[in-house]
């Protein structure tokens, strides 16, 4: 890789936003895995689910409850360890990928909660937090209006810059990434500014995010 010693490089662990994208298919690499994902269930947890409305509408808030509870006990968890500053994590992908938000419930109540608003769609819901050293992930679908909004994803390679509010973010990407290998990935933030300005700050949401290959 030519260009690592001027690259920004944020290993997978250091997103702390793990998960599998559900209709993408081998999509994000991954190097130096050294995470335990586990669900709920596998770290002594209950995750109860709710959403208000149940039927979310298009365009109007819904609010997204968890309540994490130890399986054993009953007992509701409120006090989740900071992981990146947050105790949990939640992503949202539309089946298209046309809609990703990455949002952080907070403790309301006996729940992680957090208000919403999104397009009509079927979306996949992956929440993280962390439970006993390992990363807890609470996956499972949420269906905006009509589900058929959203059709099937487009996956047309584009790995060319991308700019966003004034930041352009290069990729160096392997030629071929495989199921169960390997993969080290380098983004490269560039805000126009002299170079020995050093590599300011890092925009919240252009951070990268790890998936599974071979999901
Ligand atoms: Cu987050």
């Amino acid at each position: 890789m030519a260009q690592v010693d001027s690259a920004l490089w944020f290993s997978e662990r250091g997103m702390g936003h793990g998960g599998t994208l559900t209709g993408t298919g081998d999509m994000v690499g991954m190097s130096g895995m050294d995470e335990t994902v586990v669900a709920p269930a596998a770290a002594g947890l209950r995750v109860e689910w709710a959403s208000e409305p149940t039927a979310p509408a298009p365009g109007q808030p819904v609010t997204l409850r968890y309540r994490v509870t130890d399986a054993a006990s009953g007992r509701a968890i409120t006090d989740l360890p900071l992981d990146h500053e947050r105790p949990m994590h939640l992503i949202l992908v539309s089946g298209d990928l046309g809609t990703f938000q990455h949002i952080h419930p907070q403790v309301v109540g006996d729940t992680y909660s957090v208000t919403t608003t999104l397009p009509a769609g079927a979306y996949t819901l992956d929440a993280e937090f962390q439970r006993d050293g390992r990363t807890v992930l609470d996956q499972r679908p949420l269906t905006v209006g009509n589900a058929a909004a959203t059709g099937p994803a487009s996956l047309a390679p584009d790995l060319g810059p991308k700019t966003v509010e004034g930041v352009t973010v290069a990729l160096a990407a392997p030629q071929t990434v495989r199921a169960g290998q390997a993969a080290t990935f380098y983004l490269r933030p560039d805000d126009g500014r002299a170079a020995d300005d050093g590599p300011g700050p890092v925009p919240r949401g252009g951070r990268a995010r790890r998936g599974r290959l071979g999901g």
